[in-house]
């Protein structure tokens, strides 16, 4: 009948999923009072219609003739055997029931291992420094994965982590830029770096943030001279070349970045500590540009204004002047095509090296000023940008006050996308100013500024 091969064969398959499979015993479980409804519905049925119904019908409406017990013999052997038929029949049948039962729960183990085939190939495709290819060059991938770990933690700290492992983050972009990736996790251990910043910031602004760790020294500039003492004088210094590794950089020195005012490119003339970068701040025109002291006058409190941060700070002049009001503001920057780190160090100021898609690092609610100066505009997507004001909302103390200037768009975004947003986040607006855009051709380009202070309201 074929029955018994196929039973084996599902059988011996049903055997080696359990191996490796607890669960299918539950399925078992599941599909064994289903298949006894089923018996027992199918025999209820049987005994009405089946063979069993002609010896019902014979012992009631026939009436057998009395005088001969060998017909009665004859009668009861017939029944003997149409009974064994039927129970011939219903073992056939019952074999039929097992076999769709054994069917049933061998394509339901069938279709479970291969959504987990294919989570598994998802999750393999996704895993980090996986070599698909897997032709040697492996080690770098594997120093990827120790730099990532997990780690174990030590008995008696998973009660309050709630795990007993830990992990160092990644970018979850990174994902997307393996092999970028592997050559960024390429070098010796314990040796030296390849001088490879552009690269790397490349890998960070496509939203691989943060990067690994490495094993391995940056390159170290020659001949390096120690910070000034004088706080004062280091403010407003131009640190010198020695202490700056251009390997990376197209200006090899602090004159070219000076000089290269006139090119085109990120916050181009704020290297040049005495040029437009002194004047910054120092007067209130009334419009675009606040004056600083004005801006802490806000607070009826005066001496509220404590701590900050200055998101794309350029070269810390911000954060400088800040520092003459005895205000400490962390720059936020990138090392897009010049020293914009060491440069900000340098001076005595705090540079962190975080682009605007990171989370910004400082915990809810404790930040009493974030500044942004003609870095925020209407390049950044509004989804991206209505949750990065989320983010400042978030870090800004109750009453702490957002300082955004010159953020750029077309005049018809000002009332039609940004104010709604602003509004949409939470903010109160202490000062707003809009108005065309009269530097860097935003006159032909249609262009507008707004700059506001707003303040994240006290409940
Ligand atoms: C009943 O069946 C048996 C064998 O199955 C046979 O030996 C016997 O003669 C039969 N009796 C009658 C009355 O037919
Ligand atoms: C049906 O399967 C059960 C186990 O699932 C087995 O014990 C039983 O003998 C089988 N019956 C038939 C008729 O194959
Ligand atoms: C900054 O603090 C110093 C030391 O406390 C003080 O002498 C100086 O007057 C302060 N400067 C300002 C602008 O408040
Ligand atoms: C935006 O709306 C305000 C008031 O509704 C108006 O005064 C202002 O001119 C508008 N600004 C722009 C750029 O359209
Ligand atoms: C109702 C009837 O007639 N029953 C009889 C059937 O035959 C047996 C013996 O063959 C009698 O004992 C019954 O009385």
């Amino acid at each position: 009948m074929g029955f018994e091969a196929q039973d084996q064969e599902y059988s011996k398959k049903l055997q080696g999923y359990d191996h490796q499979h607890r669960h299918s015993h539950n399925l078992k479980h599941k599909l064994n009072p289903i298949l006894l409804v089923i018996v027992t519905n199918l025999v209820t049925v049987f005994i009405v219609t089946g063979p069993f119904s002609s010896l019902y019908q014979s012992t009631t409406t026939k009436n057998p003739p009395n005088d001969s017990f060998n017909s009665i013999l004859q009668e009861l052997n017939s029944t003997k055997s149409q009974l064994a038929a039927s129970h011939s029949l219903l073992s056939d049948l019952h074999h039929r029931l097992n076999s769709t039962n054994l069917l049933v729960q061998a394509l339901l183990i069938d279709l479970t291992t291969r959504q987990q085939q294919q989570q598994e190939k998802q999750y393999s495709g996704l895993k980090l420094g996986s070599n698909n290819n897997n032709d040697g060059e492996s080690s770098s991938n594997e120093e990827l994965n120790l730099v990532l770990g997990p780690y174990k933690l030590p008995f008696g700290y998973s009660p309050r982590i709630g795990s007993d492992e830990i992990h160092s983050p990644v970018g979850v972009a990174c994902l997307r830029f393996q092999d970028e990736l592997n050559q960024y996790m390429s070098y010796d251990i314990g040796g030296e770096c390849l001088v490879d910043e552009v690269f790397a910031e490349m890998l960070v602004l496509k939203g691989c943030e943060p990067l690994p760790k490495r094993r391995c020294h940056p390159k170290s500039p020659k001949g390096y001279v120690e910070p000034n003492q004088d706080l004062q004088d280091s403010l407003w210094e131009i640190p010198p070349d020695n202490n700056i590794v251009w390997d990376p950089y197209t200006c090899k020195s602090h004159k070219c970045l000076i000089e290269r005012k006139n090119n085109k490119g990120y916050c181009k003339d704020c290297f040049d500590l005495q040029g437009k970068e002194k004047g910054r701040w120092i007067f209130d025109d009334g419009g675009l540009n606040f004056g600083m002291d004005q801006v802490l006058g806000t607070k009826k409190s005066g001496g509220a204004i404590r701590i900050g941060l200055d998101i794309g700070g350029g070269t810390g002049t911000f954060a400088a002047r800040m520092k003459e009001r005895n205000v400490t503001i962390i720059t936020s920057t990138l090392d897009l095509d010049g020293p914009f780190s060491n440069f900000i160090a340098s001076r005595g100021l705090i540079p962190i090296h975080v682009s605007i898609s990171q989370k910004l690092p400082f915990f809810d609610n404790t930040l009493d000023i974030v500044h942004s100066l003609e870095f925020i505009g209407n390049w950044i997507p509004e989804t991206m940008l209505e949750v990065l004001l989320y983010d400042v909302y978030r870090v800004l103390r109750p009453g702490g006050i957002f300082w955004l200037e010159h953020f750029f768009c077309f005049e018809s975004q000002v009332n039609g996308t940004y104010v709604p947003m602003f509004d949409r986040v939470g903010f109160n607006k202490l000062r707003w100013h809009a108005g065309t855009k009269l530097d860097h051709g935003g006159v032909q380009k249609n262009e507008w500024y707004f700059s506001a202070l707003l303040e994240k309201p006290v409940t």
